[in-house]
């Protein structure tokens, strides 16, 4: 029998679509949850995503969100202040020592996971960045992290730009996106996520595979949520919602 793992990611406060995903999940004999941070932000249920994520996932890392949302060294405008009240001292605190980077062996392959970057939160890459960019991904990680491994990866996951993908690098380096649960933007308007298939901790050789999962989730639910809390941005976020396209 084969170790599963979910990876989820960039639910930003999109309590529906989280739903949906862990009735999914539920039904796959996944034995842990990875969520790779953005839980919280953009859309109604920030404080509720996150308190789910605590007691569903095992291991979770922060986003560039909970960073910015949770530093006490960024401004609190109005767009700040409303997700910190909706959140609460005691979730920020929580929010604030969240590990950025974390790692695994499986089938033989060193496997990290963050949300954007292992070396800054604010450090964007795509599918289309230039190579040397996406192989920096697989470098020993300058950000805290709760693995004690100082070794290269083998295979990167990571969220953070809300559209997944999987690419086949040099030296049989494996990079994936897992897209987002709460606000894909990769034109389906459905939640997005991943399961790892293998023996978890065998650092020999073995078979494992790596599976996008989509889920239809009650998007008109999520809309009005958003119209009830009077989001910040709400127009863009429920065009976001709608269309699974990044609107602002
Ligand atoms: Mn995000």
């Amino acid at each position: 029998m084969l170790d599963k793992i979910a990876i989820i990611s960039d639910i930003h406060g999109n309590l529906p679509a989280l739903e949906a995903v862990l009735k999914d999940i539920d039904r796959r004999g996944v034995s842990q949850i990875i969520c790779l941070g953005d839980m919280i932000g953009k859309g109604p249920h920030s404080k509720e995503v996150l308190e789910v994520c605590q007691i569903r996932c095992q291991r979770i890392v922060k986003g560039n969100w909970e960073d910015f949302i949770s530093d006490p060294k960024t401004e609190a405008t109005p767009f700040i202040q409303f997700y910190r009240n909706q959140l609460g001292e005691e979730r920020l605190a929580y929010i604030r020592q969240l590990p950025s980077v974390t790692g695994f062996w499986m089938s033989g392959k060193y496997i990290r996971l963050f949300h954007a970057n292992p070396h800054s939160l604010y450090d964007r890459v795509y599918a289309t960045s230039p190579l040397e960019k996406r192989l920096a991904l697989f470098e020993v990680p300058k950000l805290p992290s709760t693995e004690s491994s100082s070794k290269a990866a083998d295979m990167i996951g990571y969220g953070d730009i809300h559209e997944g993908y999987l690419q086949h690098l040099e030296q049989g380096r494996v990079l994936f996106n897992v897209g987002s649960v709460g606000n894909s933007c990769d034109s389906i308007p459905m939640a997005a996520y991943v399961i790892l298939e293998g023996h978890l901790h065998r650092r020999e050789e073995a078979d494992f595979s790596i599976q996008f999962y989509r889920v239809k989730y009650d998007r008109m639910k999520s809309i009005s949520d958003a119209m009830k809390v009077e989001i910040p941005d709400q127009e863009a976020y429920i065009n976001e919602i709608k269309t699974g396209l990044y609107c602002r």
